[in-house]
């Protein structure tokens, strides 16, 4: 194991800057009022660090906060992020495994280079990425449509974006960064023209829907694995919105024909089973959007069973 196997890191980041729709802040204290926290303590035998109380960030929102290279909430976003690295480095240098659930995609900015410093620092290896998700979120301020921040996530935290000013993400440096070789995508299919190039121009491993389609989900996960090469530690980010909208519909950008929730869940067991996670994400579970409470309940429960799969409990 490459983290200490029973210890684990949690951080709630109840956080929505990075995109336009109010409620995905909600999600950490509905995973956790749904008791993912106490499965994991009870009946996954972990034993957690970190408290159960979701981080709000409000410190840490500017006054103002402009539009920024067409960024929305820039310096939030930012700021928030910066905040997070340093909580998920103090987890991961400790060898812990760190949860962090979401909130929007925009977070992952701060996760990844919280793990890829405190690995590099730890075990002096590159961290992997396995990015699950219906979306590449790999956006330049410049290709993106939107301008929300939650569509850039990849693109900061693999440098393709690039900013110097601290306050707009300058205060990442070389230590918190993935290299392109060692980020794979699992279960795409709404990918924007221009990050399409930016996938082709950089040689980026990407598994789609058509692949897994063509392939099965268990070739799809052996071909990722194989990419980023055995005893590679592995920072997973899972989008609940790579699950069909059948088992995930209460998230803000739902895409139809994605992953089976038995899919997702595999994934996560298959990672598991490597040995070599590091770090895992749950995000974009936004509570408010669901047509019904039966709806939002189903979203819940996907993500929690995401995660407990992520952290070994359906393997014997
Ligand atoms: N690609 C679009 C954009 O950049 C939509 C991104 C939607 N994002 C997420 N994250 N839910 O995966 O705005
Ligand atoms: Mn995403
Ligand atoms: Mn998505
Ligand atoms: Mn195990």
């Amino acid at each position: 194991f490459l983290s200490n196997p029973e210890d684990i890191g949690v951080v709630a980041v109840g956080f929505s800057g990075g995109q336009g729709k109010a409620g995905v802040d909600a999600g950490p204290s509905a995973l956790i009022e749904s008791g993912l926290l106490s499965q994991i303590q009870n009946e996954l035998n972990y034993k957690l660090h970190g408290d159960d109380k979701v981080n709000a960030y409000n410190d840490l929102v500017p006054k103002q906060d402009p539009p920024y290279r067409n960024m929305k909430n820039p310096g939030t976003v930012s700021a928030v992020t910066q905040r997070l690295s340093e909580q998920v480095y103090s987890h991961a240098k400790e060898g812990r495994m760190v949860l962090t659930l979401g909130g929007d995609h925009s977070i992952a900015i701060g996760t990844i280079a919280g793990t890829a410093k405190a690995i590099r620092e730890r075990l002096g290896r590159e961290t992997a990425v396995i990015w699950v998700d219906a979306h590449a979120d790999i956006n330049t301020p410049e290709t993106s449509d939107s301008g929300n921040i939650h569509g850039m996530p990849v693109a900061f935290a693999t440098g393709l974006a690039k900013e110097e000013k601290p306050e707009y993400f300058g205060w990442l440096k070389p230590e918190n960064m993935l290299n392109v070789n060692k980020l794979v995508y699992i279960g795409l299919r709404d990918v924007d023209a221009g990050e399409k190039k930016l996938l082709r121009e950089n040689g980026i491993k990407a598994f789609s829907m058509f692949d897994i389609d063509r392939y099965g989900i268990g070739r799809v996960v052996e071909m990722a694995l194989a990419h980023i090469g055995n005893d590679t530690p592995i920072h997973l980010s899972f989008d609940v919105d790579a699950l069909d909208p059948m088992w995930a519909p209460s998230t803000g950008t739902p895409v139809r024909g994605g992953l089976t929730l038995r899919e997702g869940d595999f994934i996560c067991e298959s990672v598991h089973l490597t040995g070599n996670l590091v770090a895992v994400d749950l995000v974009e579970v936004n509570p408010s959007l669901a047509v019904d409470r039966e709806a939002e309940a189903e979203t819940i429960r996907a993500g929690c069973s995401l995660v407990r799969c992520a952290l070994g409990e359906s393997l014997l």
